[in-house]
């Protein structure tokens, strides 16, 4: 992996009242959408933000709701930081339960990670705590709420780590962050884990589905926030060359993401630089993250990002000319075209971890017999929380066997590994999607001490059981303050 090691600018300053002040990249950090003029590159510096976890009124576009998030947007601000600078972000808990921050994906140091109970006792109400890394590796990230069903309101945003040596050329970027949501509107995520956990013969539990992707009907699907009602307009000359971000913050829903009338060039897959394949559609799963180039034509398109199996999608619109847009139902052939599998991608070579020999870890996404209703464990024993115990250094090869009937995005804290795929090594991703009745491996380098969780990223299982840790050395560290997996979460 290339880190790299720049002259930093230690120039931090917190802001107040609630709003992110970002000061290294100026203040078209806070435009991380929409901005179409080429970005210059950036020097290497570092950036100091204000997460201020507050309930908060927001406008969806069509709806107005009152939810839980970060300042007084939904989605948070956008951190923006260059790769070898540093990150630090003061979370202060307005809300009336506890909450930590997850830096996703990133490889920061194990007490920064943001796992209530297993790298820090979580932040009371009232409380604050200094979140402070390195962001090493260039991509797409986001960060969010680890704390119970906090992810499924407005508590995450994005984080990009941008490359002072940025080999791709394009002419602007855009920042898409998809999300279910029902925060609000007559119910709360904590209504909906209860209707997971018991589905029960209750009418009002209709919302749920039978699906594999899925549990829940949300009542709105969102691109950065907004409704297809209202949606998100991007813009741009025609001809431009930009890059998406895309990011699925979503807690239960999986994304078919397509661009009508254009192709896009798969670029990275959970922020590491793949062989760049083009297609029509990307699927990506909740935790997974897509950086795709597309060239514009000359028009007003649709984005749209069908919900998977649900009848349902986000919407917004890319303009490079005047004209109406089109509407949300619109129909977009590009969601049946090429859509890359998993073994249709492979890690550049600057990010291939090799062919070294690792230990196999056999690991089983079944469901519970003891009240969890979900798990992640070894075969024989579903219900005894798992550690996976690792060596500085070891290679470890990860194999997951879904016994169940629905997908589970599978999330390794403080690593990107890399899937193993019949062919040969594939892409370097830190969640990768194992579908009914199938077999995933990854390789993971230990090269990051600490606990770190390993879970299904649909946040309901995830609370409901399918949970497991990865740990360096034989035994965890626990104590009376932090009780690892065993203690509440
Ligand atoms: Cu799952």
């Amino acid at each position: 992996m290339p880190v790299p090691s720049h002259p930093t600018r230690r120039a931090l300053l917190f802001g107040t009242a609630g709003a992110a002040v970002l000061l290294a990249g100026g203040p078209r950090t806070l435009l991380g959408t929409g901005a179409a003029a080429p970005r210059p590159a950036l020097p290497v510096a570092d950036t100091a933000v204000l997460l201020d976890a507050a309930p908060v009124t927001v406008d969806l576009g069509s709806q107005t709701v009152t939810t839980w998030g970060y300042g007084d947007r939904v989605p948070g601000p956008e951190i923006r930081v260059t790769a070898g600078g540093t990150v630090s972000a003061r979370l202060r808990n307005n809300l009336p339960q506890d909450t930590t921050v997850h830096w996703h994906g990133v490889r920061v140091a194990s007490a920064m990670d943001g796992a209530p109970w297993l790298s820090q006792v979580p932040v009371a109400p009232g409380g604050v705590f200094d979140y402070h890394f390195t962001a090493p590796d260039p991509g797409t990230y986001f960060y969010h709420s680890h704390v119970g069903t906090q992810l499924d309101r407005g508590a995450y945003g994005a984080l990009v780590v941008e490359d002072p040596d940025e080999p791709l050329g394009y002419d602007a970027e855009w920042t898409v962050i998809l999300d279910d949501w029902l925060d609000g509107i007559g119910t709360d995520p904590d209504e909906a884990l209860e209707r997971v956990r018991d589905p029960g013969p209750n009418p009002m539990h209709s919302t749920l589905l039978g699906g594999i992707a899925g549990h829940i009907a949300y009542p709105h699907y969102l691109v950065n926030g907004r409704t297809p009602q209202a949606p998100e307009e991007f813009t741009a000359a025609p001809g431009r060359r930009i890059r998406l971000r895309l990011i699925n913050a979503g807690a239960d829903t999986a994304f078919r993401v397509a661009l009508g009338g254009h192709e896009l060039t798969v670029t990275h897959t959970d922020g590491y630089p793949v062989v760049p394949v083009t297609v029509d559609t990307v699927l990506i799963a909740m935790g997974e993250r897509y950086d795709v180039l597309v060239t514009l034509g000359d028009g007003v398109f649709p984005l749209v990002a069908a919900a998977e199996g649900k009848g349902a999608r986000a919407f917004a619109v890319v303009r490079t000319s005047a004209g109406e847009a089109p509407p949300a139902s619109v129909d977009v052939a590009e969601l049946h075209g090429r859509l890359p599998r998993l073994s249709d991608l492979i890690a550049d070579p600057s990010v291939d971890l090799g062919n070294a020999p690792a230990r196999g870890v056999d690991l089983v996404l079944s469901h519970g017999t003891k009240g969890t209703v979900w798990t992640l464990g070894s075969a024989g024993d579903f219900d005894t929380p798992l550690r996976v115990p690792v060596a500085v250094g070891e290679r470890v090869r990860l194999s997951f066997t879904n016994t169940t009937r629905m997908w589970h995005p599978i999330h390794l804290h403080g690593h990107t590994f890399q899937v193993q795929r019949a062919a040969g090594r594939g892409p370097r991703k830190d969640t990768v999607v194992v579908r009914p009745r199938e077999s995933v491996t990854v390789d993971v380098l230990a090269e990051n001490p600490g606990e770190w969780m390993l879970h299904c990223h649909n946040l309901y299982h995830s609370e409901l059981g399918m949970m497991a840790t990865l740990g360096y050395g034989d035994t965890p560290p626990t104590g009376p303050d932090m009780p690892g997996m065993s203690g509440p979460r």
